[in-house]
C-alpha cells in the first residue's frame, strides 16, 4: 500500500504528455472564455499571480505572454499583490489578473484578486485545477484544467498543463502563430522521458550529492525556482535557485564536490556560459546542462539536448519534468514518500 502510494507522484509525472494532449484539445473552448473578457488592449496591465508552484508557472508564462502579445506582462506573487499593490501598479491601472491555483482554494490568491477588483476595478480570470473553486468565485470567469487532476500534494503534471494552457490562451489571443510548435509539447516530453530518465535517476540517487543548485535566467528563472521547490517539497533536500549570472556574485562560494548544478541556459547569456561553467567546475561541483545545441561542448559537464524545436519562451513546459523527476527519485532514494512530505497540507489556508 505504502509502495503504491509512493508511486502516485511518479505516475502523475509520467502522465503529463497524455494530460497535455487534452490541454491542446481544449484550447479553442478555453480561448472563448478569455475572449469574453474583451480585447486585451483595453487593460493597462496584464498580471499573472499565484503562490508556490502556481507563482513559478506564472513567472514562466509571463515571459511567453510578453513575447506572444508584444507587451510587458508581469508575474507577481499573490502575497505581494494583496499586501503592496501600489508598489506594482499605478493609481490609474486597470489590470486583467490571471489568478492561478491548482486547488483553487489558496487564500492569498483570493485576497489578491479581491484587492485588485476593489481598488483597481480589475477583471480576473481564474486558472484552476477544478471547476467552481473558491478562487473562481472571486473572479469574472474560470478555466478549470480538469485533465491534470492530481492526487499528490505536490504539483507536477498540472504545472506543465496549466503552463501549456496559458501559452495557448496568449497564442489564441494573438492569432495562433505558435500553434504548430505548441502541439509538439507532449511528444517532446515523452521523447525526453524515454531518452533521459535513466540519466536523471542516476543523478538524483547519487549518494555523494549534498545539494542541488538550479540556475536559470529570464524565462528559465520560474522553471529553476520550480525545480528547486520540487526538491524541497518532495525530497526535503538542500537546494537553491538563482539567475545564472547572478549566481556568480556570491552564491557560487558555497559550491563543492557535493553540489549538483543544473543549468537551463538562455540564448541571451550563451556568450557567457563558458565563463560560468569554468567557475563552477573549479569548485569540483557536478554540472548538468539542458541545452538545445547539438554541438555544445560539454567537456566536464553532463548535457541533455531538448527543446530545439520550440521558441525559447515555450521551453519551460517541456523542461519541467526534469526537476520533477530529479526530486521524485531523490525522495524515493531517501526512503521518503514524495506524495506525503512533512509539513505540507493539500490546501494552504490563512486565518482571515
Ligand atoms: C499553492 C501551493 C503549491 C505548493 C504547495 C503549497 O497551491 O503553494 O504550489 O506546491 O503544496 O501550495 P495552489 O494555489 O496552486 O493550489
Amino acid at each position: 500500500m505504502e509502495n503504491r502510494d509512493s508511486q502516485v507522484t511518479l505516475n502523475e509525472i509520467y502522465n503529463q504528455p497524455q494530460a497535455c494532449e487534452q490541454t491542446l484539445a481544449s484550447a479553442d473552448a478555453r480561448q472563448r472564455i478569455l475572449a469574453a473578457l474583451g480585447p486585451l488592449q483595453q487593460y493597462t496591465e496584464i498580471v499573472l499571480t499565484g503562490c508556490g508552484s502556481s507563482y513559478n508557472l506564472a513567472k514562466c508564462a509571463s515571459f511567453a505572454w510578453s513575447a506572444i502579445l508584444g507587451r510587458p506582462v508581469r508575474a507577481i506573487a499573490s502575497s505581494e499583490l494583496m499586501g503592496f499593490p501600489e508598489v506594482y501598479l499605478g493609481a490609474g491601472a486597470r489590470p486583467l489578473v490571471l489568478a492561478i491555483s491548482r486547488t483553487g482554494g489558496t487564500t492569498e490568491v483570493q485576497l489578491a484578486v479581491e484587492r485588485m477588483r476593489s481598488e483597481y476595478k480589475a477583471r480576473a480570470l481564474a486558472i484552476t485545477g477544478q471547476p467552481d473553486s473558491a478562487v473562481g468565485a472571486v473572479c469574472d470567469a474560470e478555466i478549470a484544467f480538469t485533465e491534470c487532476h492530481e492526487e499528490s500534494i505536490v504539483m507536477t503534471q498540472a504545472f506543465t498543463c496549466m503552463l501549456t494552457g496559458l501559452y495557448l490562451l496568449a497564442d489564441g489571443a494573438a492569432g495562433w502563430r505558435n500553434r504548430s510548435g505548441l502541439s509538439l509539447i507532449p511528444c517532446l516530453i515523452s521523447a525526453s522521458v524515454e531518452r533521459y530518465a535513466e540519466t536523471l535517476q542516476r543523478i538524483a540517487e547519487d549518494g555523494h550529492t549534498r545539494e542541488f543548485v538550479y540556475l536559470g535566467s529570464g524565462v528559465m528563472k520560474g522553471l529553476s525556482d520550480e525545480c528547486s521547490l520540487k526538491m524541497t517539497e518532495m525530497a526535503l533536500s538542500p537546494t537553491t535557485s538563482h539567475r545564472s549570472l547572478e549566481f556568480r556574485h556570491g552564491p557560487k562560494a558555497a559550491l563543492d564536490e557535493g553540489s549538483q548544478v543544473v543549468i537551463f541556459p538562455v540564448a541571451a547569456e550563451l556568450p557567457h556560459l563558458e565563463t560560468l561553467l569554468s567557475e563552477i567546475r573549479a569548485t569540483e561541483a557536478q554540472t548538468l546542462i539542458i541545452t538545445t545545441e547539438g554541438n555544445f561542448d560539454s567537456s566536464g559537464s553532463g548535457s541533455l539536448r531538448l527543446g530545439a524545436e520550440l521558441s525559447e519562451f515555450l521551453r519551460p513546459a517541456v523542461y519541467a519534468h526534469i526537476g520533477q523527476l530529479l526530486a521524485c527519485w531523490r525522495s524515493l532514494s531517501k526512503g521518503l514518500n514524495p506524495n506525503s512530505p512533512r509539513h505540507l497540507a493539500r490546501t494552504v489556508l490563512l486565518d482571515v
